[in-house]
């Protein structure tokens, strides 16, 4: 049988009950409250998990939510078919199963734009959140609107029918200005720092090709609390979906896995009106950028860090990668030396033990975290995370050369993919396989050359002698590290 309301109302009664979650609110009560862009795994295995919990707690059905895939049909029919429910398969020690049911529908922007802004402009709509990745922001490397990119040109000129995250907020904003309605706040939970307050500056740039008065009322009326997510969610895979026939007796097309931990820290901003979050164990502080930082450089760099060292090694997942004593141990002295010192630590977090406790997370055998799928869009994960913590360490006088390496492993993952014909998951794929077929074996040219692909590395970066000799370093080193992290 597959998942859905018929089945649910039969688990009061079955004796499944007993090995999973399930929710315990009045689902055909649930009103759409929040509207979230991106229905990705990601999505179904945080938020929406905290919204079920925050449900179950206080019954407040008025915080539904009606998830948007950008172009996936497949994901819109089969969520649909099952009313909105699907699983979490929480992978630890032993699996755990919860069905979640705070998605009441689901819809596909490229499709059906125009009910996804029908639905934002419903009066019950409080908030548009977004798991959109670090493309969906559409930022340069200043991190203000990209304008070059041809979906943000063509949403400006047709805000109708926009195209992009960012779009499909200000056409919302546009109807409701344009109605007299209330605006909606928009929560940002991707892994970018300042998330909040980067894409409220996007959202307004475009809004003001628009209409400058829906620009200033956009930036009186609309809150953008900054965040910080946290959850290690690998894809889907078919053992996902076989795990819940197996266990629990019946089929979901669209199940998600996640490994045990979760967190959620959202700043706390005066009138933000939203689900009682923090009664399902989210975070609201003032100093969100502290948590933002130390997640982004401890846990997400380690991780860029291993994606591109690991897949050099001939390693496919973070689990394979961690578990060889001596990439453990490079990436322990990486964090000791370079991360952790480049970290303001917000109050009453320790830092040392919070990335113990992350490379702990790492080594979860259940947890088949593909190390390609963390390499991909590195052009916009490196600045981030890499380049960021190298520029501090550079004006505080603190050591880059581990940082660097990173930079390198990068570097060599793209032209090593490039010589073998794969393909580079990255927006700016083209312009780093061209700058690689140009390479002409002067490193510190070519180096100098790749990293100089519009966009990447800050101008300030770029024209710094130390950053660039140091990967130009590190480039020609790479090989030794390798044979050594390989020797077994
Ligand atoms: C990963 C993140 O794919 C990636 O780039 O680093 O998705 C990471 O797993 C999450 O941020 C964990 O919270």
């Amino acid at each position: 049988m597959r998942l859905g309301e018929p089945l649910l109302a039969q688990f009061k009664l079955n004796t499944h009950a007993q090995l999973i979650d399930y929710p315990k609110y009045q689902r055909q009560d649930l009103q759409i409250g929040i509207v979230h862009l991106g229905l990705g795994a990601f999505h179904r295995s945080h938020q929406a998990v905290f919204t079920d919990l925050a449900l179950n707690k206080t019954q407040d059905t008025r915080w539904g939510i009606c998830g948007v895939a950008f172009r996936n049909e497949a994901l819109k029919s089969a969520l649909n078919e099952q009313q909105g429910l699907y699983t979490n398969v929480i992978c630890g020690t032993e699996q755990h199963f919860q069905v979640i049911g705070s998605i009441k529908h689901a819809l596909v922007a490229s499709s059906q734009i125009d009910q996804v802004l029908a639905t934002i402009a419903l009066p019950s709509v409080k908030m548009v959140s977004l798991t959109v990745t670090e493309k969906g922001y559409c930022l340069n490397e200043l991190g203000q609107l990209n304008q070059e990119i041809a979906d943000v040109q063509h949403d400006i000129a047709h805000i109708e029918q926009p195209k992009t995250a960012v779009g499909i907020l200000v056409a919302g904003f546009k109807q409701r200005f344009d109605n007299q309605q209330p605006a909606f706040n928009v929560l940002a939970c991707d892994n970018l720092p300042d998330n909040g307050d980067k894409l409220k500056s996007a959202v307004i740039a475009m809004a003001n090709h628009i209409n400058p008065a829906l620009a200033s009322w956009i930036e009186s009326q609309a809150l953008f609390p900054n965040t910080m997510v946290d959850c290690i969610t690998p894809k889907t895979e078919s053992e996902t979906l076989n795990a819940v026939e197996a266990n629990l007796g019946f089929s979901d097309l669209v199940p998600v896995q996640r490994e045990p931990f979760a967190q959620w820290v959202i700043e706390d901003l005066d009138g933000f009106e939203r689900p009682a979050w923090e009664q399902a164990g989210v975070l609201f502080t003032n100093d969100v950028a502290g948590f933002e930082r130390a997640k982004l450089r401890i846990l997400n760099g380690t991780h860029s860090a291993l994606a591109y060292i690991g897949t050099l090694l001939g390693y496919e997942t973070v689990y394979d990668a961690i578990s060889n004593d001596k990439v453990r141990s490079f990436i322990a002295s990486l964090l000791t030396y370079e991360i952790i010192p480049s970290i303001d630590a917000p109050t009453g977090l320790d830092l040392a033990s919070y990335a113990d406790d992350i490379l702990s997370r790492y080594q979860n055998p259940a947890i088949r975290h593909l190390l390609l799928q963390i390499a991909a869009d590195g052009s916009l994960k490196i600045p981030v995370r890499t380049l960021a913590p190298i520029e501090e360490n550079i004006k505080a006088g603190r050591s880059i050369e581990q940082l660097s390496m990173v930079v390198a492993a990068w570097i060599r993952f793209v032209v090593a993919r490039t010589k073998q014909g794969d393909e580079i998951a990255d927006p700016k794929a083209q312009a780093l396989v061209l700058a690689v077929n140009r390479f002409n074996g002067d490193v510190a040219q070519d180096i100098k050359a790749f990293l100089s692909i519009d966009g990447v590395v800050c101008q300030s970066l770029l024209e710094n002698s130390i950053f660039i000799d140091s990967v130009v370093s590190a480039y020609h080193r790479l090989d030794d590290l390798l044979a050594r992290l390989a020797a077994r």
